[in-house]
């Protein structure tokens, strides 16, 4: 195969200073993801398994995976034998990514907090969990047992009574998830588990289905769905959001690297790589102001794409209009150029990375210094990997207990605490030409 240096440049010096984080975004590089047409294409997907339920679902699963079934539970059985026959080092790191992220999620519960807003008026915030929530795991190019971690551990670390998961029905398998996958569930406790993908395991997730098929029951349609999901998945959600919850749009993965003269150029390109791994369509962004890295960067980037295993993939991705390395004048710059950027996951390989860390405002994660890569994050790290993509991360965060919780105020006033604001109200009430509302506190004091 003939190789090309494939990072294209995008030379910000002299002009990154004088431009507004929106024009910066404008000339940074990030793939265009058409997900309203793809919303108009999975219409009849989602219109046709509220109408039709199962029949609909299994017929979908035919088209698009290639699957004949009946039903679409997978039986506890099969995620038992998934289970034992785990190769033990697969099993011990699962573990122990599902013991990390255990404790990083734990750490997130929030404890209910009483305000004392004058004696006998108080406002308490109850945090509740959501009743029952979808986790969806891609099937796709590569299997995601860790992504079946990222999503249940919080959840239930949050305390959400009923949990479910559902990932594509694979061929291979018997039209079952991949075994990884179920096993996955098994170590965490997941016995609800079913094997639909796509636009249909969305519609499944917040309709229900009366009947799941092999006298399997009903499934319950649940209040929230997360995960990450291919176009087909991200139009589903955008489609049902307010029927269901859902978290941040999670698309195509993206890296940005910030790196200055003191980062080597071995582990910058590595790292690019490995994220260009998941799809021809992620992205690998590299920003620094030193030509002489941008230069040992691409140089690694052709010796390492042609030794790795997914090298069309790669190539594609960091090749693509999505990937680059942006040139800037000095780290002020690239600080603006990454808050601009808004990467899932943004890697600091700089001088002193803890004090230039500090200062990134947007990100979906960072990575601080040398020895905290992206790959780390996407496995054991503790941190979640379901992270705010193409942007997104500027409104948004990642997946944590937060996004399963429900933050409901509790209002409780004395007879007293009414009856010293009452004029307030109605006052204010007036203001707005409501005066039903003002008619209400007074008619306790007649
Ligand atoms: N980098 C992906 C997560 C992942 N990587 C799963 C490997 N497996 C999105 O954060
Ligand atoms: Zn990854």
């Amino acid at each position: 195969r003939r190789l090309v240096a494939v990072l294209t440049r995008i030379d910000l010096r002299g002009t990154a200073a004088t431009r507004s984080a929106a024009d910066l975004r404008g000339v940074l590089p990030r793939a265009a993801l058409d997900v309203d047409s793809a919303v108009a294409q999975v219409r009849p997907v989602v219109e046709a398994v509220h109408s039709q339920g199962l029949p609909a679902v299994l017929d979908a699963s035919r088209r698009f995976d290639g699957v004949e079934a009946t039903g679409v539970r997978v039986p506890a059985e099969a995620l038992a034998a998934a289970e034992t026959g785990l190769d033990d080092a697969v099993r011990a790191a699962l573990l122990e990514s599902i013991r990390r992220a255990r404790l990083v999620h734990a750490d997130q519960r929030r404890t209910d907090v009483t305000t004392r807003v004058v004696p006998g008026g108080t406002v308490t915030e109850r945090f509740v969990p959501v009743g029952r929530v979808g986790l969806y795991v891609p099937g796709g190019l590569a299997v995601y047992p860790s992504s079946v971690i990222m999503n249940v551990v919080p959840a239930q670390e949050a305390g959400v009574p009923a949990l479910a998961v559902a990932s594509p029905p694979q061929k291979e398998f018997g039209g079952l998830p991949h075994p990884t996958i179920l096993a996955a569930c098994a170590l965490l406790g997941v016995e609800e588990v079913y094997a639909v993908g796509g636009a249909q395991a969305i519609a499944v997730f917040a309709y229900g289905l009366a009947d799941a098929g092999n006298d399997a029951g009903p499934v319950e349609p649940v209040d929230i769905v997360t995960g990450p999901g291919n176009i087909w998945v991200t139009a589903a959600k955008r489609l049902l959001r307010g029927v269901i919850g859902i978290d941040s749009e999670a698309g195509t993965t993206e890296i940005a690297v910030l790196a200055d003269d003191t980062a080597d150029p071995v582990h910058v390109a590595a790292d690019l790589i490995s994220q260009a791994e998941h799809d021809p369509a992620a992205a690998s962004v590299l920003v620094t102001a030193s030509t002489a890295l941008a230069d040992a960067v691409d140089a690694e980037v052709v010796r390492q794409v042609a030794a790795t295993k997914h090298v069309e993939r790669v190539q594609a991705a960091l090749s693509g209009p999505q990937s680059g390395i942006v040139l800037v004048d000095d780290l002020e710059q690239g600080l603006r150029v990454v808050d601009a950027y808004a990467a899932e996951h943004l890697e600091i390989q700089t001088a002193d990375a803890r004090a230039v860390a500090a200062r990134v405002r947007n990100a979906g994660a960072i990575f601080v210094g040398a020895w905290s890569p992206v790959s780390l994050g996407d496995y054991c790290a503790g941190s979640n990997h379901v992270l705010p993509t193409g942007g997104c991360a500027r409104h948004s965060s990642g997946l944590s207990v937060q996004t399963f919780l429900r933050g409901i105020h509790v209002v409780e006033y004395t007879e007293e605490a009414l009856r010293e604001v009452a004029d307030h109200v109605t006052t204010l009430a007036d203001a707005e030409d409501l005066p039903a509302h003002g008619a209400a506190v007074r008619a306790r004091f007649r």
